[in-house]
């Protein structure tokens, strides 16, 4: 039998977008054909579909793109008529800030040497101002919505995941109890192992792998 081809996903491991994309479809339980990439070498039908070579790039079945992480994480969502969007504007607050200036003073943070506005200690204390207000909201409950958990964690967690990666003894000596327990939950959470697997890039040897089972796609089905 001919299996129904799967929507295409081009995806870069440690990308905190392409993270949240991945991380948006397998809580929607929307299977995708992974190829994993490696930024230094973009495969040509994905910069044909995506012109501007970014993470995230999905293409459906239909033929449509969309390279944008927090739309496919609300499409996905949204299919699946999940609860994660629930509070969805308070949600999209948060995912601003951390998508605007907290991606900012994480760049610096991250390469201070591109990025010689700011010293690096400066970068990170501004990144430092979007810690302390998450783990303020973190303080009513595990969530950054309280009891219940919502788009906001998925959207944000893997940027905070970089964020302490920096410097992990620096993040670990902070005294946000409550944020660094919410990372922890996350990095232990079943659906952020899930989509974590050590893909093989698919230039390197055709590899394709499915997102709900992390298993190679075989030609054979
Ligand atoms: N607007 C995009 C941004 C995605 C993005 O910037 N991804 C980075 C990797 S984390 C990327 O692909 N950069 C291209 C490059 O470095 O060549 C989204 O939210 O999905």
């Amino acid at each position: 039998m001919t299996q129904p081809t799967l929507p295409l996903l081009y995806s870069f491991r440690r990308c905190p977008y392409a993270m949240r994309a991945r991380l948006g479809l397998y809580l929607a339980g929307i299977d995708v054909e992974l190829r994993e990439i490696e930024l230094k070498a973009k495969p040509e039908h994905m910069l044909e579909l995506n012109p501007v070579g970014t993470v995230p790039t999905l293409q459906f079945s239909d033929g449509q793109v969309n390279s944008e992480s927090l739309e496919i994480m609300i499409y996905a969502l949204e299919q699946a008529q999940s609860n994660l969007l629930d509070n969805l504007e308070a949600s999209l607050e948060l995912i601003s800030i951390n998508d605007g200036p907290f991606k900012k003073s994480l760049d610096g943070y991250k390469y201070p040497q591109r990025n010689l506005d700011k010293t690096e200690q400066q970068h990170r204390q501004d990144a430092l101002e979007f810690a302390l207000l998450l783990n303020s909201k973190l303080t009513n409950g595990p969530y950054l919505q309280g009891t219940k958990a919502s788009l906001a964690d998925f959207a944000i967690a893997p940027f905070i995941r970089q964020f302490a990666h920096v410097d992990r003894a620096w993040f670990d000596g902070l005294d946000l109890k409550p944020l660094q327990t919410w990372l922890e939950q996350f990095k232990q959470s079943e659906a952020f192992l899930k989509v974590m697997p050590k893909f093989e890039p698919y230039l390197k040897n055709g590899k394709r792998y499915s997102l709900l089972t992390g298993e190679e796609i075989t030609d054979n089905g």
